[in-house]
């Protein structure tokens, strides 16, 4: 089934799924709506849709995200993997031997040529128009999600911009601070695109916001894709199907056409204001930083506009799902620089930097630390605090056995780097912002080419016994 086309099209497709509820009675968005969202994420529940949001004549999305089936439902496959594996195709496409190869060749060529952006002349994000004064964010049920936010923050924007010089567009999900009613705070972190784009501009930049999209695109803003590559192109290849795109009414810049919501305005270089605090991934509150301010030139909507929003906080919060697909549809990517890597897992519990735990078909000796320091030197998977890797048969998202193999296969005074490298904004427990630890533990099996003792063979049975055991396991009884 084809990905959802925008956001209404995914609300029907999630009740026809039985993967969403309507609430009709009244709620704040105000603090009572995180609390309403954090337990229906934790016990696995649907979608909401708040139809009556205090002080706002516009419903409110929640929890799309929040589950893998919901997460499968929006890229139209029934496993992540199979996202991957589309990527994958592409990513190792060899010179086409023979004419089914060459077809096949041609189909991927094609699969990309259609990702690009379409830019059409008309769109729904501009049924209404608001432009200056007439701007006005709390036309908008923005939630205040914790009790020590500073205020009210949006949460699942797509904010876009453009590299002044290459004119290469990026689209990144960066929290905005609601300030007044046409300025908000823009939280782009210091190892994000948005913000690169931004130090490569003199004066102003034009940035536009778009809220309530498909799912795929929605996605692909939070995708830590290398700078070159447009969010939207790829949002495009993930769905098989282009993002269309409309020029802004004050910028000069595209904005997805089926929006619900665009705001558009420019950030300007010497006016900061402190962010924050607010209550993040991390599971903590970070504290107040200097950022740019957003100034809105015009605020766009579809008639009725739908107001998308996710609460994060301790995890397992809605963004987990996000983060998984992330692994998954990123795996073929790691895999064509440091191709011994057979799967890796990103804890939800770690907060998806602060440990990375991988498996690798080992060849030679050093080979776990060879793959620690590609994982420390690899986009935002530099980031990474604690790093583990086990051997190519060990599952690395069975923590169990990930936790035997650390017992069992490593000797601390050997096994354990020691490094230091960039840190995550948000960390608040390395000494210096910025920089920090980098813990590797290498748990595979090792030899005597590392300086240990003759490894001992692992215990397993073999296989006679298991198909004879297999044969007769009903004449045991046992059940
Ligand atoms: C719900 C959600 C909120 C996020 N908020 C921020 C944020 O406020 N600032 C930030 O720098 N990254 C934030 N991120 C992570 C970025 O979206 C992510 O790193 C993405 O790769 C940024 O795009 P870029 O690589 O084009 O910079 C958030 C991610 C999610 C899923
Ligand atoms: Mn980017």
């Amino acid at each position: 089934m084809a990905p959802p086309s925008d956001l209404r099209a995914w609300i029907a497709l999630l009740e026809s799924e039985n993967e969403l509820v309507r609430v009709t009675t009244e709620v704040d968005p105000h603090l009572e709506v995180t609390e309403i969202v954090d337990r229906t994420v934790k016990s696995a529940g649907p979608a909401l849709l708040f139809e009556r949001a205090r002080g706002s004549e516009h419903a409110l999305l929640v929890n799309q995200f929040g589950s893998e089936r919901r997460m499968c439902l929006a890229f139209g496959v029934s496993s992540l993997e199979e996202v991957a594996e589309r990527l994958s195709e592409v990513l190792e496409m060899q010179p086409p031997a023979g004419l089914v190869a060459k077809l096949r060749g041609l189909r991927q060529l094609k699969s990309i040529a259609d990702s690009q952006p379409r830019s059409v002349r008309k769109g729904a994000c501009q049924e209404i128009v608001l432009r200056g004064d007439e701007v006005d964010l709390g036309l908008l049920p923005v939630l205040t999600c914790w009790p020590g936010d500073a205020a009210p923050f949006i949460t699942l924007p797509a904010v876009i911009t453009r590299d002044p010089r290459t004119a290469q567009r990026n689209v990144g999900m960066y929290r905005l601070q609601v300030l007044g009613p046409r300025t908000t705070a823009m939280h782009w972190q210091l190892h994000k695109d948005g913000r690169a784009d931004f130090l490569a501009s003199e004066g102003r930049m034009e940035v536009a916001v778009a809220l309530g999209l498909d799912p795929v695109t929605a996605y692909s803003a939070s995708a830590p894709l290398p700078k070159h590559i447009d969010e939207f192109m790829f949002a495009g290849f993930l769905r098989g199907e282009a993002v269309e795109l409309v020029e802004g009414v004050s910028v000069a810049l595209e904005v997805p056409a089926s929006a619900e919501i665009v705001l558009e305005g420019y950030v300007e270089h010497g006016e900061l204001v402190d962010e924050g605090p607010f209550g993040d991934h991390t599971g903590f509150y970070t504290p107040p930083e200097p950022f740019p301010v957003f100034h809105l030139t015009a605020m766009t909507m579809r008639r009725d506009a739908i107001y998308p929003s996710i609460v994060v906080g301790k995890p397992p919060a809605e963004d987990a799902y996000l983060g998984k697909a992330t692994e998954r549809i990123f795996l073929p990517a790691i895999r064509a620089t440091v191709p011994e890597i057979v799967d890796y897992d990103l804890p939800v519990a770690g907060a998806f930097h602060n440990c990375a735990i991988v498996a690798i078909r080992k060849a030679y000796p050093a080979h776990a630390r060879k793959v620690m320091h590609a994982i420390w030197g690899l986009g935002l998977l530099s980031l990474t605090k604690i790093v583990v890797v086990v051997d190519a048969h060990v599952d690395p998202h069975d923590y169990a056995q990930v936790a035997f193999y650390v017992g069992a296969n490593v000797d601390p005074a050997r096994d354990l780097v020691l490094s230091d490298g960039p840190a995550d904004q948000l960390d608040h427990a390395t000494t210096l912002q910025f920089v920090g630890g980098k813990l590797g533990i290498d748990a595979t099996a090792k030899g005597p080419a590392e300086g240990t003792r003759a490894w001992p063979a692992e215990i397993e049975m073999d296989p006679d016994t298991r198909a004879l055991v297999d044969r007769r396991w009903a004449e045991y009884g046992i059940r």
